[in-house]
């Protein structure tokens, strides 16, 4: 039935019953009980944390839906122009902490699941991490999400809905071991199934040619097979804001759970089995960092993620009777990273093939719609498709590539004639056996806008891998776009006594919404009373990892002594090998000091935590390497609480909450020029962690806002690295010595069989060390020495910690995503208007 149809009254009582609940205590407890009662069939007493946990979220999540339709359909009716975020990987952890926190309610559910008999921690930690991304990249779609929600900009995501996260890891013998993460086991509160919602999605077959009565060429995809996509919504809620935005992720399905053929013809088995093919596409994240996998089914994900998603906004964008011409005055779209490129090509196909539009026309839309992140200049990680998967997959669509990149090369060489070199390196079409695409390419043509993620980066890019494209298309096209953090979940909820502290001091919270008032702490780093406060939550979260690093680990770790932390993915670029190379020489030195020597010796607990992608074969000796000398050192008497060396297995999201506020001083020791940001610093700095790093990514930013005082830094300059591994591999560059006395003990055998160490040791010796690591050590080894000395002296490190947390203004996603929403999306807030129903 039609509102308008019915009668009056009928209006009115559903308006009134759809009236949001009150959120007094009795009220919640009641939504609390109904659902362990109810939705959770089980008996108000007979329950645990686990229950507790699901009958909150479940009272939690009604109210979060509230909201989410309530913005949602405010939005529909007022149809600004929105942006939408492709991202294959959101990795948003956990849930309800969050929400509690955004909606304000976080403490009248720990009061009111307090007196029902259970704590607020213990029901918090019963959820487990959505974690559908690898690292930094997913963790970034996640902050910006939170901006976009806060700032009320309307925004969607749009991803796919894994049955299995990034793996879990465990560590046996030394080894890490993966473990599928099937992390739907107990169903999931935080999404919306929207069953109603299918997108058919087809894949190979062929292309049809046709006149049509104007005598032009039409072309029709004619796929010999389909699957089904469906929609699961994610209500993202913003912080101190009503507004609450959308992801929406897809699950495949076959389109007819039996093919019907088969079926018939008695080949049951060959039904159920195609059946089983169409729901493998959204079955697994793909787990590695910073390296193409290449595999078909990859491919797959890619176009069946970005289909779904255009058709979806297609059919939004035609509720609207407006012309094709407007489509990017009403959407923006942002690819994040390569792997959304097939909407380009997929954009260019509906609007010529299906809504017959000329070519050019049609091109002109498509480029004025897509703006293009870029995270990555290392070549391993240049997505590239190979020509003949493309076109068993996606005839037309490898046709329109061609295409594409025909009318492209032309403009090439009308603007820089004669320069065939020049057409080889630029084409979209790399010339090999087989022929590939380069994805990269083909996002940079099909897109307005090409960002980098911190200036060096940004820089970098237009001189390095898109130099070429800068020279065609003028410097405006390449911007920056500084990466940022959401001070709500990496201050507020994982370090709420600071949060408190902070809120205390600046006479508001008005800093969660507005980063850059956290300068107003630089006038407390003389105040020895705030000092103090400052020093004892610190060392409050110390204790509270160490008693992680306990359970975890089954070691003891003194809060007294210096936390050093790295947690990132294990990559050689990241350089956790020369971490812990040095680790070994900090041993040995100790071992080699009399008593009284040892007495000067500033102690040290060097956590390490990180996954290494599966078929990453170093990476995973490096973990190997941390947990041998870990366990050498932390037995040796002779050492004691001087130095001890924990792996903390399966990092993830909720660990990094725990670890990030702990820090006393981390690790972003990237070989300058290759980590493209960094985000986790931004973290641990804005926590009052102090870090060590090189001039790589978002560290020169850091140390651009907090002053070099605060900042330990190190290693070459990116500038220098080609000519330093030009001389690493051409002329006779001997090891550092220091360096060359660790690799000899790890020869040894100080540290389990050395052979199985020898291909990592091989990185370093054969001619290479491509990471510049010997390059770096020495320096490496005196901005340590810094630490520990600057450590010493207690006071001055509480001022340095103080003036960190109060010059990270700049690191706010919200400002990131602000510079966006300004220049490249051109898209406005639209805040909610609250009416009594959310
Ligand atoms: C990361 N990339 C960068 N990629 O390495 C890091 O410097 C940056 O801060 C961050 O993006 C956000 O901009 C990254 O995390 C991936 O994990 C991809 C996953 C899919 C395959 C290719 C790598």
């Amino acid at each position: 039935a039609e509102k308008a149809k019915w009668p009056k009254s009928t209006v009115q009582l559903w308006e009134k019953l759809s009236k949001k609940e009150a959120n007094d205590i009795e009220t919640i407890q009641k939504s609390i009980v109904h659902h362990v009662t109810t939705t959770l069939a089980r008996a108000a007493y007979n329950m645990d944390n686990f229950t507790a946990y699901q009958a909150v979220a479940l009272s939690t999540r009604d109210r979060l839906i509230s909201r989410w339709n309530e913005t949602q359909g405010q939005l529909s009716k007022a149809d600004p122009k929105r942006v939408y975020y492709l991202s294959l990987e959101f990795l948003l952890g956990r849930s309800m902490d969050n929400a509690l926190l955004n909606m304000g309610l976080k403490d009248t559910y720990g009061k009111s699941i307090e007196q029902l008999g259970f704590r607020m921690e213990d029901v918090i930690e019963s959820e487990v991490d959505a974690a559908l991304g690898n690292g930094g990249l997913g963790r970034l779609a996640a902050c910006y999400m939170d901006s976009l929600a806060t700032l009320d900009y309307p925004a969607w995501g749009y991803g796919l809905r894994y049955t299995y996260g990034i793996f879990q890891q465990r560590i046996v013998d030394g080894y890490q071991t993966e473990y599928p993460d099937y992390w739907l086991n107990f169903d999931n509160p935080w999404e919306l199934p929207r069953l109603d919602i299918s997108i058919q999605i087809g894949f190979g077959g062929h292309v049809q040619t046709t006149q049509d009565e104007y005598g032009v060429t039409r072309h029709n995809w004619i796929p010999a097979s389909s699957v089904q996509a469906i929609a699961y919504d994610v209500p993202i809620p913003g912080y101190d804001t009503g507004n609450c935005n959308n992801i929406r992720l897809w699950r495949s399905k076959p389109t007819r759970v039996f093919d019907l053929t088969s079926f018939n013809e008695g080949n049951y088995e060959k039904s159920v089995e195609d059946a089983t093919n169409a729901e493998k596409i959204t079955s697994v994240l793909y787990p590695n960092d910073n390296t193409m996998a290449g595999k078909e089914l990859r491919l797959k994900q890619q176009y069946f993620w970005t289909a779904a998603s255009l058709h979806d906004i297609v059919r939004r964008f035609k509720k609207s009777a407006r012309e094709w011409t407007d489509f990017p005055d009403q959407v923006a779209i942002q690819l994040n990273d390569t792997h959304p490129t097939m909407a380009i090509v997929e954009l260019q196909r509906l609007l010529v093939d299906e809504e017959m539009l000329s070519w050019d026309d049609a091109w002109d839309i498509v480029t004025k719609t897509f703006a293009f992140t870029n995270h990555t200049v290392l070549p391993e990680a240049m997505e590239k498709w190979s020509v003949p998967m493309m076109e068993y997959l996606l005839p037309r669509h490898l046709q329109i590539i061609f295409d594409i990149n025909l009318f492209f090369l032309q403009k090439v060489e009308m603007k820089f004639p004669n320069d065939r070199g020049l057409l080889n390196r630029m084409s979209i079409i790399e010339e090999a056996q087989p022929q590939q695409i380069r994805m990269a390419h083909l996002a940079v043509v099909g897109s307005h806008k090409v960002n980098g993620v911190a200036a060096l980066h940004s820089n970098l890019i237009k001189t390095t891998i898109f130099k070429d494209f800068v020279a065609y298309y003028g410097e405006e096209k390449f911007v920056n776009r500084t990466n940022g953090i959401t001070p709500r979940r990496w201050l507020h909820q994982a370090n709420p006594q600071l949060s408190a502290l902070i809120t205390e001091t600046l006479g508001s919270q008005k800093w969660l919404k507005e980063l850059t008032l956290l300068k107003g702490l630089n006038n407390k780093v003389d105040d020895p009373e705030f000092r103090k406060k400052w020093v004892a939550i610190k060392r409050a979260n110390k204790v509270r990892l160490a008693e992680l690093i306990k359970t975890r680990c089954n070691v003891t770790v003194s809060p007294d002594a210096l936390f050093d932390v790295q947690v990132k993915r294990i990559h050689e670029y990241k350089r956790q090998f020369m971490n812990i190379l040095y680790v070994i020489y900090r041993y040995r030195f100790i071992k080699s000091m009399t008593p009284s020597q040892k007495a000067g010796v500033q102690p040290r607990v060097v956590i390490f935590g990180g996954k290494a992608a599966p078929g990453y074969y170093i990476a995973k000796l490096v973990i190997k390497l941390i947990n041998g000398v870990a366990k050498v050192v932390n037995q040796d008497p002779a050492v004691g609480d001087l130095l001890k060396v924990v792996f903390i297995p399966d990092y993830n999201v909720s660990v990094a909450e725990v670890i990030v506020p702990a820090s006393d001083i981390s690790q972003h020791i990237s070989t300058a020029g290759t980590e493209a940001s960094g985000t986790s610093n931004m973290k641990f700095v804005l926590n009052g962690g102090l870090i060590i790093g090189t001039l790589d990514g978002a560290n020169i930013e850091i140390l651009e806002e907090i002053g070099e005082d605060n900042i330990f830094i190190f290693g070459c300059l990116a500038h220098d690295v080609e000519d330093l591994r030009h001389a690493q591999r051409y002329r006779n560059v001997p090891m550092n010595p220091a360096l060359q006395g660790v690799i000899s003990a790890i020869e040894k055998g100080t540290f389990e069989d050395p052979k199985v160490f020898q291909p990592l040791i091989s990185t370093l010796t054969v001619g290479k060390d491509f990471y510049l690591i010997s390059y770096d050590f020495a320096s490496y080894i005196a901005a340590n020495q810094q630490v520990d000395a600057a450590y010493k002296n207690q006071e001055e490190w509480i001022k340095k910690s103080i003036r960190c947390t109060a010059n990270m203004g700049k690191f706010s996603s919200d400002r990131s995503v602000k510079e966006y929403a300004d220049e490249i999306w051109d898209i406005k807030p639209h805040p909610v208007v609250d009416e009594g129903y959310m």
